[in-house]
């Protein structure tokens, strides 16, 4: 008998497969224990020999029981802390937090390159009169980008600014020359498709002095480009024509495939100069308007312009 619980109790596995053990040979009605009711039946002489016989049995299996009894436990403890146990070695949990949104950024970044040439930001207001934003301009009644289709008027005269170049007008009729200015901010147009939003953000860079030549508009340009897009990108400079200024020009950048207009530059017209009460013999100029959503496609390839008004999470945290 003591053999067979032995072996049992050594078979074990957890602690209530050893507690049954313990019923059934230890319990009320075990058979350790009704082997003990037995010696009554026993003759006297028989029954000293017989009681100590059992009596080993019992506390052999009982000792038996409790050497388990600890090894089981001291496993079964084992098991459960390794359910709680910590990967310290994991990374912790991150909380999320923001950052400038790519167009902030590159705003940023342009800034400092403007900065680092000795260019002043300044700013001026999104709702512009057609004084400022045409006229002072040199951009005649007739002119096709005054158009009700292609600005947002609120009255004849006040409109939402369709360019950052009035902000030129602003500042060089509060201000004398020599100028070195740039204006980033928000301008409007009827416009909507993968290259083109109604809303959209230019920066105006102007610059005035003494004998300003087209030279000094393209070292600019050049400077700028290698420094936002890196010394290998492929720069286009192409005629054009804009009322405010003569010669025009419009730069565009190798988007890959393609080349993306990002720009419009020019020489200051002596027309604009004399609007605000500069001499166009003594003073000369560049100005260029940047559209800054068309930089940053370019800068980090996205192909479709309203990725940036989505607000699309996944899409603002790759920048
Ligand atoms: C102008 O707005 C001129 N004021 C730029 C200028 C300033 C010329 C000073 C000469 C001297 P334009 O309409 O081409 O020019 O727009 C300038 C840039 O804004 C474009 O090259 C393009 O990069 C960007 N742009 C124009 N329309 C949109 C639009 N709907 N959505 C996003 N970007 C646009």
């Amino acid at each position: 008998l003591v053999d067979e619980a032995i072996e049992e109790i050594n078979l074990a596995k957890n602690s209530t497969t050893l507690n049954n053990i313990r019923v059934k040979y230890l319990g009320k009605k075990g058979l350790v224990t009704s082997l003990m009711k037995k010696l009554k039946e026993l003759p006297q002489e028989e029954r000293p020999k017989f009681g100590a016989l059992v009596n080993d049995a019992k506390n052999t299996i009982q000792a038996k029981i409790n050497d388990k009894f600890q090894e089981i436990s001291a496993l079964e403890k084992m098991q459960k802390y390794e359910k709680l146990a910590v990967d310290i070695s994991l990374p912790g949990a991150r909380k999320d937090i923001g950052h400038l949104h790519i167009l902030s950024q590159v705003q940023k970044e342009l800034e400092d390159i403007f900065i680092s040439m000795g260019f002043e930001v300044v700013e001026g207001p999104e709702v512009e009169d057609t004084w400022h934003n045409f006229d002072a301009l040199n951009t005649p009644d007739w002119h096709p980008a005054r158009d009700v289709q292609d600005s947002f008027y609120f009255t004849e005269e006040k409109l939402l600014r369709t360019h950052t170049s009035p902000v030129q007008v602003r500042t060089m009729l509060k201000r004398k020359p020599p100028l070195a200015i740039v204006s980033p901010g928000r301008v409007y147009r009827r416009d909507y498709d993968s290259t083109h939003l109604p809303m959209f953000t230019q920066m105006e860079v102007l610059y005035i002095d003494q004998n300003v030549t087209i030279k000094h508009l393209k070292f600019t340009l050049e400077e700028m480009a290698k420094r936002i897009f890196g010394e290998n990108s492929k720069v286009r400079l192409r005629p054009s024509f804009f009322p405010f200024t003569e010669p025009s020009y419009e730069i565009d950048v190798w988007f890959g495939d393609t080349w993306l207009e990002i720009l419009g530059a020019g020489m200051v017209d002596p027309n604009v100069f004399k609007n605000v009460g500069y001499d166009p013999t003594k003073w000369s100029g560049f100005a260029f308007g940047l559209g800054l959503e068309r930089v940053a496609m370019v800068k980090y390839g996205i192909k479709d312009i309203r990725d940036f008004i989505r607000n699309d999470i996944k899409f603002l945290e790759n920048y």
